[in-house]
């Protein structure tokens, strides 16, 4: 399926006065409106090719219909995104899952509709049927020197796929750990991962960034041999400087103030990508805000101080990708509202006048400081994105936009009631 621009226009059409009145009086109270249109209008954030299927979890799973069956359909899902917000760009594609087969082909057709390849995912936490040995007790820390080279040997392949389309970083996530006291030796399981991270390190390409993506728990639930920020922030400064730590905001143990860590690493020039999504208990996987959008907001607030203060761009100097997945709603919706979450947060991260809080902070005014913080916060800045998606082509509102073009429907008639996406 593919929407016509003037199905998006006439909608938008009849949304425009009600949508003037409010961006008019956002407009009028944030005195900064322009300049934070200009950087929505500029941010782009990465889907992931698994992420277009109803996500299961170990109890069953449920699709939604009209899933996509292969990557051309992917590629179709992101695209469709991408028309009805202007704001997802870019795919991420996760090997084997999503081999491109004839990448030229590939590379064409996400271009017709836009899209850039992003990051490209490796995949060792899992057994593939045609391969030799197992990650039973692990990839690049298995104890066997032919498993490792194995792992080693795939992620020199996903880059050779990457390089093909385009893209032009690899993130590395390790299920590597262990389940019991005793099964192994953490120095042992850190050497082994570390020299086959730097095998893989060696055939980045120049332009390349690597990211080392950290979990503390799951699949296994003693030990994770990449299992927190300091982990993966010494893998990547061993490494070297085209390696960085990826941040996935379900990957902590609990309450763990992520803002913090996004600072300390963007002070050290080593943060790199971002998943985003959200949670209530662990790596739940859930909407992006949907449970804590407070928390959202302090970590868009971080990191936008974080990259003014070394003078990066926001919409290229980071990976951002989102990396959610559930079983209940349609995935498009959930992405669109995740795209959405992120964006408002963003919108009230600008918001926050750094030289008012520098001043509070100074005078020990904590006060003052939480005022600034909660006022970014509570300011109604919906109208302010979607007028930034209105400049750019988009639906103003791309939720109500997809239920009126009935976009599932159409897909579910295109692709049939049953057809399930590869993913987890
Ligand atoms: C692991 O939980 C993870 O966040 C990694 O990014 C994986 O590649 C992805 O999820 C796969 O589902
Ligand atoms: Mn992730």
């Amino acid at each position: 399926m593919r929407i016509e621009q003037s199905r998006i226009d006439d909608i938008n059409q009849s949304l425009l006065a009600e949508h003037q009145r409010h961006f008019e009086f956002q407009s009028s109270v944030i005195p900064q409106a322009e300049s934070i249109i200009q950087k929505l209008i500029d941010f782009q954030v990465a889907i992931p090719s698994w992420a277009l299927g109803t996500g299961g979890t170990r109890f069953g799973r449920f699709s939604i219909g009209g899933e996509p069956g292969n990557l051309e359909e992917k590629i179709e899902d992101v695209g469709l995104l991408h028309k009805l917000n202007k704001t997802s760009g870019a795919i991420s594609l996760h090997i084997p899952w999503d081999i491109p087969k004839n990448a030229s082909h590939i590379k064409a057709l996400a271009a017709e509709h836009g899209l850039k390849f992003d990051a490209m995912n490796s995949n060792t936490f899992q057994d593939q049927a045609d391969q030799k040995h197992s990650y039973k007790f692990g990839s690049l820390q298995n104890v066997k020197k032919e498993i490792r080279q194995q792992a080693i040997d795939h992620n020199i392949e996903v880059i050779n796929y990457g390089k093909e389309l385009g893209s032009d970083s690899l993130t590395v996530w390790l299920s590597d750990g262990s389940n019991f006291p005793g099964q192994l030796n953490f120095r042992k399981a850190f050497q082994h991962t570390l020299e086959g991270l730097e095998a893989i390190y060696k055939e980045l390409p120049s332009d390349w960034k690597m990211f080392v993506e950290y979990k503390a728990f799951e699949p296994n639930f003693y030990s994770m041999t990449v299992g927190d920020w300091g982990q993966s922030l010494l893998y990547a400064t061993k490494l070297g400087p085209k390696a960085y730590t990826l941040v996935d905001l379900g990957h902590h143990l609990p309450n763990a103030n992520i803002e913090q860590i996004v600072s300390l690493l963007l002070m050290e020039g080593k943060l790199g990508g971002f998943h985003f999504n959200d949670s209530k208990y662990g790596d739940d996987d859930l909407t992006v805000g949907s449970m804590r959008p407070y928390q959202l907001f302090l970590i868009f607030r971080e990191l936008v101080e974080g990259m003014d203060a070394r003078g990066m761009s926001h919409a290229k100097d980071l990976g951002w990708m989102i990396d959610a997945s559930h079983n209940i709603k349609d995935p498009l919706e959930d992405l669109i509202q995740s795209v959405e979450a992120i964006m408002v947060a963003y919108a009230q991260a600008l918001m926050v006048d750094d030289k008012q809080l520098d001043d509070a902070r100074e005078a020990n005014d904590v006060v003052t400081a939480q005022e600034i913080m909660q006022k970014a916060f509570r300011t109604d800045v919906r109208s302010i994105v979607a007028e930034a998606r209105r400049r750019s082509g988009a639906a103003i509102n791309p939720l109500a936009t997809y239920r009126a073009l009935k976009v599932r429907e159409t897909l579910v008639n295109e692709r049939g009631a049953s057809n399930k996406a590869t993913g987890l």
